[in-house]
């Protein structure tokens, strides 16, 4: 990949920037400074390799090199979009990383016919394995949240998955996946589809048919879990429950009924998910 290359795949897309680079520390950081030098809406940054790419809870994301998809868009969330849209951040932010896991869905669905599913919050498996992971970050002014960055990274070749020790949940890349070799051109091509999906359902984010579409691929529904708490050191701690998954809230928060019939809420930063078996 290089400037000219990714220009051309990504030709026609309403971008603000376009930022190419073969190394860098995290595409996050990257489009969070650029977002601070008020760079136009829908930027993007993509890199070849991370350095320092960073997952949720700051662990890391590996993005060995030219072997994945790793970029950031900046969102600029006007006061009129969230006006229009009702929205509050707390209902917003989830939102945001819903758009970046169900383009993600979408895109390996449209193109290789793959059943992905977004294991909330925000991840994408294929066959119930870790193809990629979103991250979305914001900076603020105030209560006012001044700009959104939705970085995603997406294992391409078999040698992005990193090895198993450093994986917290089981993990695959597309090349696995269809067991064939991706072409450049191919990766080139998925990131330009997942940009767009992420551009179609900006606009309809706040609606009923967004909560739906995002419903409709979350891994493990009606599933019996574990639930385990976000602070919890190990998934085989003694304070993780067993649940059902039922679906979304409004405002996307999971709706799990426990093995007494009692139906609670999480938030994403409280709990995290692992199936009952690893089968
Ligand atoms: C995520 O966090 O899954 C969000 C990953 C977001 C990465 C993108 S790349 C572009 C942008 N720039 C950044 O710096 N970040 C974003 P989380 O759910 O916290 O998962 C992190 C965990 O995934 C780690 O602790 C590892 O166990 C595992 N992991 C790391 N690299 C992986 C990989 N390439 N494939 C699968 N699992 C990985």
């Amino acid at each position: 990949m290089d400037q000219e290359t990714l220009t051309r795949a990504l030709a026609g897309l309403p971008l603000g920037l376009l930022q190419y680079y073969p190394r860098i520390g995290s595409t996050n950081d990257e489009a969070l400074s650029l977002a601070h030098m008020q760079c136009p809406d829908f930027s993007l940054v993509v890199a070849d390799e991370q350095t320092a790419g960073r997952g949720r809870l700051n662990r890391r994301w590996y993005t060995f090199p030219g072997t994945a998809l790793a970029f950031s868009l900046v969102l600029l969330p006007n006061a009129t979009w969230m006006q229009t849209h009702e929205l509050t951040a707390e209902t917003f932010l989830p939102r945001l990383t819903a758009l970046g896991t169900l383009a993600v869905c979408q895109a390996l669905e449209e193109r290789y016919h793959l059943a992905a599913r977004i294991k909330w919050p925000n991840d994408v498996l294929v066959d119930r394995r870790k193809l990629a992971g979103v991250l979305v970050e914001s900076t603020w002014e105030g209560e006012q949240i001044k700009a959104v960055v939705l970085g995603i990274g997406l294992n391409i070749a078999s040698n992005s998955v990193p090895s198993s020790e450093e994986q917290l949940f089981p993990a695959t890349s597309l090349a696995d996946c269809l067991t064939a070799s991706i072409a450049e051109a191919e990766r080139l091509a998925l990131l330009r589809v997942i940009i767009e999906r992420i551009r179609e359902w900006r606009g309809r984010i706040s609606g009923v048919e967004f909560i739906q579409a995002w419903q409709t691929k979350l891994a493990f529904l009606d599933e019996w879990i574990w639930i385990v708490p976000a602070q919890a050191r190990t998934d085989h701690s003694s304070y993780a429950v067993k649940g059902r998954i039922l679906g979304l809230e409004v405002d996307g928060r999971l709706r799990v009924e426990d093995e007494t019939g009692v139906i609670r809420k999480y938030i994403a930063a409280e709990i995290h998910l692992r199936p009952l078996s690893t089968d």
